[in-house]
């Protein structure tokens, strides 16, 4: 990779980026053989020369929260959990994850992992790591929107039970000063979300790396499923362009038992355009190089954050004890009064 430090000299910052998709996992596969996929990846991503390798969401197991594995009832987590919590890592690295680790040091290239967290004291998160080329963890993420439902619903052909199965982030979504960039990272559900992209890029994100499962199949508006890859790319382009980002789109798509999920991983450029697109449904990896100069094209101009923004007009996203202009004003403003 090519560095400087941040507003250095004139040479490009250039972090070359992996997204590695991944085909369905089964329900029985091994995570050492699933490890065996993402090496796969990881060496591919290595042999052209990336900087950094982004695996999906949950990348060591099947998309469990399809599945109610509890005793379902309107309360927490009850009954025997044996299944639900051996798609759970207790550590990072695990015994199967640490061949991963090994190898991204002896490679000297970064990567990030989507998993399933369970704290030593009890608590469930849908997790992102990033390492360094070390093979160190530099930095955790724990989703902040959690989709879906908590209790089992049976009307449903498959099940959404995130909410179930994890609490949401008690932390929000930090930048880090990582492998020459400052990266940031989401998990799926928070891509839809403006602030998402907002907060990172308010502290100056370079490289949001994303990771998701998206059934095709949407249960509460069935009507949104043929939009389901129009939609994933217009959160992501936005987000991107409205930031002055780079954003890495990464799925875990295909058909995982019986259920299809969207593919279309992508890498998107400061300007919403994408500069490379899975053309697959399967484990493939897309490369592109990403000028993380470029950022500053729209973070200096367009959105010139400190120049443009009026966060005192904004109150009521984050305030909420308003909930109309109104509120905001103290009054109802004369040109909305009838
Ligand atoms: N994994 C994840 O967050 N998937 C959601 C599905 C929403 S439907 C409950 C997504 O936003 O893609």
């Amino acid at each position: 990779m090519n560095t400087t430090s941040h507003g250095g000299d004139h040479q490009p910052r250039e972090l070359w980026v992996g997204a590695a998709q991944l085909g369905p996992i089964t329900r029985d596969e091994s995570r050492s053989d699933v490890v065996d996929r993402l090496l796969a990846l990881l060496r591919q991503g290595a042999e052209y020369r990336c900087d950094l390798v982004v695996f999906p969401e949950l990348a060591l197991t099947t998309f469990f929260p399809r599945w109610i594995l509890d005793d379902g009832g309107d309360g927490p987590i009850s009954g025997d959990t044996t299944e639900l919590d051996s798609y759970y890592e207790l550590e990072m690295p695990s015994r199967a994850t640490q061949a991963l680790f090994d190898e991204a040091k002896r490679l000297a290239i970064g990567f990030c992992l989507g998993y399933a967290e369970l704290t030593p004291d009890g608590h469930r998160y849908n997790t992102y790591v990033l390492v360094d080329r070390l093979g160190e963890i530099t930095a955790k993420y724990r989703k902040v929107h959690i989709p879906g439902h908590e209790a089992h619903e049976p009307w449903r052909k498959f099940q959404h039970l995130e909410r179930r199965y994890f609490e949401e982030s008690p932390d929000g979504f930090e930048v880090h000063d990582a492998l020459g960039g400052r990266i940031g990272m989401a998990i799926c559900n928070d891509r839809r979300w403006p602030e998402t992209y907002r907060v990172m890029g308010l502290q100056g994100v370079e490289m949001v790396l994303i990771g998701y499962n998206t059934p095709l199949s949407y249960a509460p508006d069935p009507s949104q499923n043929p939009l389901a890859a129009f939609h994933n790319h217009l959160v992501m382009q936005a987000g991107a362009y409205q930031n002055g980002t780079w954003v890495v789109g990464v799925a875990k798509g295909g058909i995982e038992e019986g259920v299809e999920s969207l593919a279309q991983t992508a890498i998107i450029a400061p300007s919403g355009q994408i500069v490379a697109q899975a053309t697959t449904i399967g484990d493939e990896l897309i490369t592109a190089r990403c000028d993380l100069d470029m950022c500053e094209r729209y973070k200096k101009t367009l959105f010139d954050f400190d120049r443009y923004r009026r966060p005192e007009m904004y109150s009521v996203i984050t305030d909420p004890t308003t909930r109309s202009l109104a509120d905001v004003h103290g009054r109802a403003r004369p040109d909305f009064e009838h």
